[in-house]
């Protein structure tokens, strides 16, 4: 089948993304014999335009597009689906291929992203698989019932999503991202080693794209791939796993068998404070890491506690000092507002942040609510989203006598200081 693989997202906020998503989907549907082409739309100056003049030239029998961004989650709330409302308007408006949709962010919205988009069919959670299903079921006419995870326009039972095992899934070839860019010093190519999480924090969306259950690419295909990718000249990686430290054991052995391969790669990843050690950052270190985003949210336990997340605030201090003495920089995160929050644990939190010298440190206020959470349950009997909300429009919990307040305070202290950003 003809398929136009779209990636919606144009943002470039915090950084600028590569569409690891969409191209694992595009490498799959390949090597399954597919005749795929794919769009970034990112720094496209008109994408409706990019959209209609490649579905013109390609004339495709099928439109995905990838939907990373809902939202940026600040509370400032900029509601970023409305601009990919606008490509899939030109898509439809160019004929008659259906439009499926798939990607991080719709993952979290299934029906509402889809109703809102206008699309066709939808498909949640990772997309190697249901998509080929639905290409093949496309292509022969056979029913679209039993496609895991697939939601249609007209609301109706749902097949649960499956779960792959990744020593299954293909990763994207060397090709497919020289394809994409040069290979140069300064790009960051995304790589993905495991999937899914079974931590629970109140306000995370990952189960809703990911599932619960940790399923890891074996070290060896890892090892392999990046070595494809140093060759081609790739020199630097993001991890984009959730929890790059979890399972420890395994992020111990890639550590080392990368260390071992000696690519002479630098990479980032995302760390959950909890089940880090001397052994395990100095294994980092000599694999390679220059740079770990620590997501320790909040300095004062309590907080923590109501947040659900399995570490204290000691401890993260503990792994973020850690981090340095191995020449690791240091990202971290405060979330401010949230449930329990009171002026006192904001100023402890910002206390903790400037005590742990940090190479950079993100501060939010509010946290925005994620259907299926314990806080949206929360602010549900709190009546500060109403039952019926299907939070596609982003909502935040923000404790009422902190409204004000807590965003001119935090914007004071990243104001002082040149490492801080609010
Ligand atoms: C790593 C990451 C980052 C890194 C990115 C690093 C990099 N170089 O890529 C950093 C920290 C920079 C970042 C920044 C941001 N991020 Co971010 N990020 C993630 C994270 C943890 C993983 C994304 C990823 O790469 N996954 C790996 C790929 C392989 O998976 P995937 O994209 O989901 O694709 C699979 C499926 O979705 C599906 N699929 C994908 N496309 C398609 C298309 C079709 C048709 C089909 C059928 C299937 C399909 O199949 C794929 C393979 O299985 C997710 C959370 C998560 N668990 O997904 C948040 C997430 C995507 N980020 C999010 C947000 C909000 C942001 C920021 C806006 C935050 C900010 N204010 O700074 C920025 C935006 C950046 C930008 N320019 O767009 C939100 C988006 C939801 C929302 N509210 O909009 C997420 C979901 C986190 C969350 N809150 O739950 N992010």
């Amino acid at each position: 089948m003809k398929v136009l693989a779209i990636s919606a997202n144009t943002e470039t906020i915090n950084m600028m993304t590569v569409p690891i998503g969409l191209m694992t989907v595009v490498a799959a549907a390949r090597a399954a014999g597919h005749d795929v082409r794919w769009l970034d739309l990112c720094g496209a100056s008109k994408p409706e335009d990019a959209a209609i003049s490649a579905i013109a030239r390609f004339s495709p029998e099928l439109i995905a597009i990838s939907v990373r961004n809902i939202d940026d989650q600040a509370s400032r709330g900029r509601f970023l689906l409305e601009k990919v409302k606008g490509v899939a308007d030109a898509c439809r408006s160019e004929g008659r291929a259906p439009i499926v949709l798939g990607g991080a962010g719709y993952s979290i919205f299934p029906q509402a992203a889809l109703a809102y988009l206008g699309a066709d069919y939808g498909i949640q959670g990772e997309g190697e698989q249901a998509f080929l299903t639905l290409l093949e079921r496309l292509t022969t006419g056979a029913s679209l019932d039993g496609v895991p995870g697939l939601y249609r326009r007209e609301p109706g039972p749902v097949t649960a999503r499956a779960f792959a095992n990744l020593a299954a899934l293909p990763i994207p070839p060397a090709e497919t991202w020289a394809e994409y860019f040069d290979p140069g010093p300064s790009q960051w190519l995304p790589f993905q080693t495991r999937r899914g999480c079974p931590l629970d924090c109140s306000y995370c969306s990952t189960a809703a794209i990911e599932g619960r259950q940790i399923r890891s690419r074996p070290v060896p295909a890892v090892v392999a791939a990046l070595t494809s990718y140093a060759a081609a000249g790739f020199k630097q990686i993001y991890f984009c796993d959730n929890t790059f430290n979890l399972p420890r054991g395994y992020a111990l052995d890639l550590c080392r068998a990368l260390a071992a391969a000696n690519l002479g790669l630098r990479w980032r990843a995302i760390v959950y404070p909890r089940h880090v050690d001397e052994e395990l950052v100095a294994a980092m270190a000599a694999a390679g890491c220059v740079e770990a985003s620590v997501g320790f949210e909040s300095g004062c336990d309590e907080i923590l506690a109501a947040m659900h997340k399995r570490f204290t605030a000691a401890e993260a201090a503990r792994i973020v000092a850690l981090l340095a003495d191995h020449g690791i920089k240091r990202m971290g995160f405060l979330l401010c507002g949230g449930p329990g929050e009171t002026r006192a644990t904001v100023k402890r939190s910002l206390a903790y942040a400037e005590s742990l010298h940090l190479d950079m440190l993100r501060l939010s206020a509010g946290i925005r609510i994620y259907p299926h959470t314990a806080l949206a349950k929360l602010a549900r009997q709190e009546g500060i989203i109403s039952p019926d909300d299907d939070l596609l429009r982003p909502r935040f919990y923000l404790v009422p006598a902190l409204d004000g307040w807590l965003q001119d305070r935090i914007k004071q202290a990243a104001a002082a200081r040149p490492t801080w950003i609010a």
